[in-house]
């Protein structure tokens, strides 16, 4: 296959020699099919903050509802075995946007503001420099405004959301960011609860609104939406609140279970204006969660949170541990991919991957160059088939990940895991043991100690990128502390009267 960058060379030759009036009209119009038919795929990269791997009701989930992500796993290729590239959210989008694994990665933390370094290649940057338009509408995570990080200096023409995540912990802020202005949001108060114009309505609309102005060339869309991620707040006339408010649960539990339904909403919306557009054949659409779930809303009657998204709502086998822990219940992640026009449906695959493979995968799919310095491995091989691919598909040495002080190394179905500073390692065979409850550390030294050689080399020392504005990441940061409270609210409507 041709890739884009060689298409465009033949074209501008064709359109050269027809200039010289050496050939005819035919072959200008034979360039600009040339063109219009080897078309790079469009990107549309969808990860859904805090979406659990069992809370899809194509799993089984009794509560949930969504059915377009169901259908997206079906009509694509749906993963059992991806894993996040970090246990929280910002780390994760790091492994992802920049294809390093967490002892090489630039943000290892969750502080929320901690930017990226000037220059940093990202999924962004790559596609950019591949000709694409580049928008990203959600929450960024890996620089605020005033620093290094911001996505417009990281290859995206349009970010349009939250750059700092503690601002993304409200559904109804006074502002959003667009390439690091603010734009008002009418009506919001400050109450992170309550107010007139729910962010992801905002946030939808101008993810939309790039496809559409967008769709005469190739354009990476990364959609990486808050809900269903806290504090919970939805529209009381938003449908998929209806299903759930008179549910017998906590108000936040009710929100949160609308908003996996809102969600799934908005995903089928996308997918229809692809089609609409007539783009949904030569479109890669991703769909992954972002990190292991949390334990949201745990009772007696549901130690692992009233939705238990780790745990298989057929089987009852759980993924140990939840966010923030290098355990499978804080790593495993929904995750899908579809292109019709060059991926065989209807397929599930056992493939272990991660994060850090994404920039390598969409890299070999589409033409762009990406950096040689990437932890990942493409799994194309996997999506499109050996044959197609004109290679195997390699496997990882290992795979590894830092948080805090956890530790953890995966190779085949073994898994050694430090989950503290202070504690012993531990090892499990996946394969046998999901769980991981039965710890062969001590049966099998050799394997153990050789893991543990991995993560020694894998680690490197962080080094975060640099802050220009201090008083601009101050203001998103303690954005909460910045807002009137919903006292002070009442006080200055009632002295407006
Ligand atoms: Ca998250």
């Amino acid at each position: 296959m041709l890739v884009w960058s060689e298409v465009m060379m033949m074209s501008t030759v064709l359109r050269v020699i027809l200039c010289f009036g050496i050939v005819g009209l035919w072959q200008l119009i034979a360039a600009d099919l040339l063109l219009a038919q080897s078309r790079p795929p469009n990107i549309v990269y969808f990860i859904i903050d805090e979406l659990g791997y069992y809370e899809l009701s194509g799993l089984g989930h009794p509560e949930h509802r969504t059915p377009n992500i169901d259908r997206l796993a079906a009509d694509g290729v749906r993963f059992t075995r991806c894993l996040a590239g970090g246990a929280v959210c910002a780390p994760t989008r790091c492994a992802l946007l920049t294809g390093k694994h967490a002892g090489h990665m630039t943000i290892r933390d969750n502080g929320g503001f901690d930017p990226l370094k000037e220059g940093e290649a990202t999924l962004g940057s790559v596609f950019k420099q591949a000709g694409y338009a580049t928008g990203g509408f959600g929450k960024w995570g890996n620089g605020a405004r005033g620093t290094s990080g911001v996505p417009e200096k990281h290859g995206f023409d349009i970010f349009f959301g939250y750059y700092d995540q503690v601002h993304a912990h409200t559904f109804f802020p006074r502002y959003l960011i667009k390439n690091s202005q603010e734009v008002p949001l009418a009506g919001n108060t400050g109450d992170p609860q309550k107010g007139q114009t729910f962010s992801q309505y905002e946030i939808f609309n101008e993810s939309k609104k790039f496809i559409r102005e967008h769709k005469d060339k190739p354009f990476f869309a990364y959609l990486c939406w808050t809900p269903p991620h806290g504090r919970w707040g939805i529209p009381e006339s938003d449908p998929s609140w209806q299903l759930y408010k008179d549910k017998p649960w906590i108000r936040d539990a009710k929100i949160y279970a609308a908003m996996v339904n809102l969600v799934d909403r908005q995903v089928g919306e996308i997918r229809a204006l692809l089609t609409e557009l007539g783009l949904d054949q030569n479109t890669i659409v991703v769909l992954s969660g972002d990190n292991g779930a949390a334990r949201y809303f745990p009772d007696d009657q549901h130690p692992e949170g009233i939705f238990s998204p780790n745990v298989d709502p057929k089987t009852s086998v759980k993924f140990r541990g939840f966010k923030g822990q290098l355990y499978e219940g804080g790593l495993r992640v929904p995750y899908m991919v579809h292109w019709p026009g060059r991926i065989a449906g209807g397929r599930v695959s056992d493939h272990l991957c991660y994060f850090p493979d994404v920039m390598p995968t969409l890299g070999e799919l589409t033409g762009a160059a990406c950096p040689q310095d990437s932890d990942g491995l493409s799994f194309a091989p996997e999506l499109l088939g050996e044959k197609a691919a004109g290679r195997k598909q390699p496997e990882h040495e290992y795979l590894y990940w830092e948080h805090q002080q956890q530790v953890a190394v995966r190779q085949g179905p073994w898994k050694a895991i430090r989950p503290a500073r202070t504690a012993e390692w531990e090892l499990y065979n996946l394969t046998d043991d999901i769980s991981e409850t039965k710890n062969l550390a001590s049966q099998r030294g050799d394997l153990l100690a050789k893991l543990k050689g991995y993560a020694e080399t894998a680690h490197t020392p962080d080094q975060i990128g640099e802050v220009y504005d201090r008083a601009l990441v101050e203001k998103d940061r303690n954005y909460f502390e910045n807002q009137n409270t919903g006292k002070a609210k009442k006080k200055k409507a009632g002295q407006n009267k």
